[in-house]
């Protein structure tokens, strides 16, 4: 009865302390150090729901497994005089019982949220506003706007030389506009090797496949640039391989597009572009539609 009565005097201080430190979160942890704010996208939120209500759930299993190792480490600890093995025990179906069926609802859990949210993600726009078509190459990116037939062709980042630590001349980075609010379909190809279509702030990446046609639905909800990059090792330049994602509005969108226009950018820079195009033995990468 006196350790209850201790335990209850312990559980108030704690209570306290636990609400001061949630009180005293910052947005940042509040959302697990994810690198985005909420509402940048339509999917964002969720997947920060996700992320942070998995950790929370795996650290009170994570502070339960370690609170009762460590009690049978300082309970169960051999004690002057003693020798031999302690008492052992097997077979106590409670037990057994209890760590089989709680880990078996943890995966099933966490399989069955992925599961409900990721198809939320990855669900097709039937009538997008915007359809964006972006190649990736090594090491830039082609973006068409295939709406307004328009395109923007990327050149690989360059280094700053006022720069030692190798950061990349902003200016030449290859840019993606978005207007803001629109649903947006974003078709994925590559022109040679494996890449991966990552913006950040999206909290969303996918890979561009040599032959194959991903795609990726966003609605980008919040206005700003964002940074991309390739997230798959796709040879020498990986690392300068970057882009970033305007979001902005839709007079801007529009007044971009013109842009290109009045450079002479109409058209679409098609997979005839494609580097496997001339190898023996491979034809035109089919286009797929769906
Ligand atoms: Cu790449």
């Amino acid at each position: 009865m006196r350790s209850n009565r201790r335990l209850r005097w312990a559980a108030i201080p704690i209570a306290a302390l636990l609400s001061v430190v949630l009180a005293g979160c910052t947005q940042e942890q509040l959302q697990g150090w994810l690198p985005t704010e909420p509402g940048t996208t339509n999917n964002v939120d969720r997947v920060i729901g996700l992320w942070v209500t998995s950790w929370i759930v795996l650290l009170v299993v994570g502070v339960l497994t370690w609170g009762l190792t460590i009690w049978a480490i300082v309970v169960y600890r051999r004690r002057k005089g003693q020798t031999g093995l302690p008492v052992q025990l097997r077979y106590n179906m409670p037990i057994e019982i209890f760590y089989t069926i709680v880990p078996l609802i943890l995966v099933l859990g966490f399989f069955a949220f992925t599961a409900r949210d990721q198809s939320a993600i990855e669900a097709k726009y039937d009538s997008p506003d915007v359809k964006i078509q972006v190649f990736g190459k090594q090491w830039a990116w082609d973006f068409n706007y295939v709406d307004e037939n328009v395109y923007s062709p990327g050149v690989q980042g360059q280094e700053n030389p006022d720069d030692a630590n190798g950061s990349l001349v902003e200016s030449e980075i290859p840019v993606l506009y978005l207007p803001v609010g629109k649903k947006v379909e974003i078709e994925l190809q590559s022109r040679d090797v494996i890449h991966s279509f990552w913006v950040i702030d999206f909290l969303y990446k996918k890979d561009m496949l040599p032959g194959k046609t991903n795609y990726m639905y966003v609605t980008p909800e919040r206005e700003g640039t964002f940074s991309g990059k390739c997230a798959e090792l796709c040879g020498e330049y990986h690392s300068m391989m970057l882009f970033n994602v305007k979001v902005v509005s839709q007079q801007e969108y529009d007044d971009y597009i013109q842009s290109l226009k009045d450079a002479g950018q109409e058209g679409q820079l098609g997979p005839e572009y494609n580097r496997n195009q001339n190898l023996p033995g491979i034809g035109t990468p089919a286009h797929e539609e769906e």
